[in-house]
């Protein structure tokens, strides 16, 4: 008898559906539930980050696959520095960690890596390990992977407004604001706005994450934690987006 469930036929099955003509061209994510993947399983909060690292390693190389053009994910939030100091100092070897065995593979596949989010509090090894990345993959042309850390929707908005103040106190611009021109501003300048958001495990939120550039953007929310994350629930978001009408705000 033919099992008609297995993962791998469920993918299959989607990937026929799916029309990879209108793969979403941005796809934000927000990465959360590594806590309670670790708590369930009698694990320290360490144990789920670092799976939660693992899941990265696999969604940047299936949406590469799938011929995604931008991906942003949310890493660290400005309210994060609330978590107590080993945790903290557990997350900042992240970045460093995952660059040491993904650098090359993102050279390789043509990949571009950007930081969204203030530097200024960031240890200097996470800056260092960032600016290498970046260096590294600069002349790069295919996908974009943004990496949100110590990002805050509000803050960048802020920031924004207050350059935007500042090149017209100086001259530099003119004092006329529009959508177009403060969008300039932020750190997403070049970046189209992401077609969907998604976010693991239940939370039906926004949590400050790309305020300005979510306006328009399809939200697909499951309560898969983020490590339990796969490539068949990244085919089921892609689809139910395509069977969604866009509207971007018209009738
Ligand atoms: C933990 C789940 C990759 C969310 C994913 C510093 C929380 C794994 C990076 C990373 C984190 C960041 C920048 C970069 C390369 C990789 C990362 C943090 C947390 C916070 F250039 N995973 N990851 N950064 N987690």
């Amino acid at each position: 008898m033919t099992d008609f469930n297995t993962q791998e036929q469920q993918e299959q099955a989607l990937l026929q559906k799916i029309d990879r003509t209108r793969i979403p061209a941005h796809i934000a994510m927000i990465m959360d539930g590594n806590g309670r993947w670790a708590r369930e399983r009698g694990l320290p909060r360490s144990a789920g980050h670092r799976q939660g690292v693992e899941t990265v390693r696999e969604v940047v190389s299936y949406s590469h696959g799938l011929g995604v053009k931008v991906l942003t994910l949310f890493a660290f939030s400005t309210e994060n520095w609330n978590r107590p100091p080993w945790e903290i100092n557990f997350l900042m070897s992240l970045p460093e960690q995952y660059l040491h065995t993904e650098l090359p593979k993102l050279v390789e596949k043509n990949v571009q890596i950007n930081l969204i989010g203030d530097p200024e509090r960031l240890p200097v090894q996470v800056r260092k390990a960032i600016a290498e990345g970046r260096e590294a993959t600069r002349r790069n042309t295919g996908m974009i992977l943004n990496f949100a850390l110590n990002y805050g929707g509000r803050m960048e908005i802020v920031r924004a407004a207050q350059a935007l103040v500042n090149d017209v106190l100086s001259g530099k611009t003119d004092a006329r604001v529009d959508e177009g021109k403060f969008s300039s501003y932020l750190y997403t300048a070049a970046i189209p706005d992401p077609d969907l958001l998604i976010r693991t495990s239940g939370e039906h939120r926004i949590s400050n994450f790309l305020l300005w550039q979510l306006a328009y953007s399809e939200l697909w929310f499951t309560k898969v934690y983020w490590p339990d994350f796969n490539r068949l629930h990244l085919l089921q978001a892609i689809y139910d987006y395509q069977q969604r009408q866009r509207r971007f705000g018209k009738i």
